[in-house]
């Protein structure tokens, strides 16, 4: 089995790291709160002062913080990654950031000798505990392989895309889309409502027919129940189709759908749902 370090413990990081623990790695954790190493340190993962004392002791460090902002206070910050980077150590980004921040991590890494793999992830909390998250990697194609063993104990499929920024680019994609189907699903819930319509009826139609799919199945009775307990934080699908804006933009592509939903999930952040699942955008919705 292999040691590994682990920082950011999160709604996805926390699960992730236990799955490592779990499948017989040894970790070393560290997290901004530190309060949030604790359930990790009572499963036997040791615990670091810095994000450079865990690549210090650990070949191979995973990462999964909240946002670009997030991802390169991490490695240049005082106490960050590139502290410790160099050779025989490998560096593994799971945050969902802009194609632009895995361009310039890579480079800072590399230059010192070390080797990065750029691996978003797509799924929420639950694929996070059942270790079934799908790995969208670009970069390292070769350490992609040598740590294998520890993406399978957090995932179902690992996706290899290319060039760094390509997962990046890949998880925006999918996340865009998320972001649309998600408000068109709320307004026709809003609108079901107001027609008299159950939302049970709703449901019943929507997954009998070739508009069943797994995030209504899921969302949907949570969503009427009024149940907005995060899986997915609200505040990063908001950053993630501004994020995706911004690379539509950069090719010189409009994106209706996507605006009109970004304007929806603005609206909802307004309304302080920033914390809750992203389904909440249905608040915005109903007004
Ligand atoms: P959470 O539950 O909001 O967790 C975010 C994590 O990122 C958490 O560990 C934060 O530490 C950490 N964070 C945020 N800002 C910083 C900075 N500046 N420096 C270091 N660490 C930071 O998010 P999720 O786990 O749901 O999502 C993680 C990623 O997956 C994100 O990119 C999503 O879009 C997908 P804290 O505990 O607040 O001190």
């Amino acid at each position: 089995m292999a040691k590994y370090g682990f920082l950011g413990l999160g709604i996805m990081g926390c699960p992730m790291a236990a799955n490592l623990l779990k499948a017989g790695h040894e970790l070393v954790v560290w997290n901004r709160t530190p309060d949030k190493c604790a359930p990790l340190v009572a499963q036997g993962a040791a615990r670091a002062g810095t994000p450079a004392e865990v690549v210090a002791v650990c070949p191979v460090t995973f990462a999964m913080v909240s946002d670009p902002e997030a991802s390169l206070e991490l490695l240049f910050g005082t106490g960050g990654v590139l502290e410790s980077i160099g050779e025989g150590k490998a560096y593994v980004d799971c945050s969902t950031v802009d194609p632009h921040t895995s361009i310039e991590v890579s480079p800072s890494i590399t230059e010192q000798g070390g080797r990065f793999l750029e691996a978003p992830v797509s799924g929420s909390r639950k694929p996070a505990e059942d270790g079934t998250l799908l790995f969208l990697c670009a970069g390292d194609q070769s350490l992609l392989e040598e740590i294998r063993p520890a993406l399978d104990a957090m995932g179902k499929t690992i996706h290899f895309l290319g060039e760094v920024g390509q997962g990046a680019r890949m998880k925006l994609v999918i996340n865009m889309i998320m972001g649309g189907m998600i408000t068109a699903f709320a307004e026709g819930l809003v609108l079901a409502d107001k027609a008299g319509i159950a939302a049970d009826d709703l449901f019943a139609v929507l997954d009998g027919g070739v508009l069943a799919n797994p995030l209504f199945r899921v969302k949907g009775p949570r969503m009427a129940a009024g149940d907005f307990a995060p899986a997915f934080p609200l505040k990063h699908e908001k950053k993630d189709l501004r994020l995706a804006l911004q690379l539509g933009e950069e090719l010189t592509l409009s994106l209706p759908t996507a605006t009109a939903a970004n304007a929806a999930f603005l609206r909802a952040m307004n309304a302080g749902c920033g914390d809750e699942d992203f389904s909440a955008v249905l608040k915005a919705i109903r007004g």
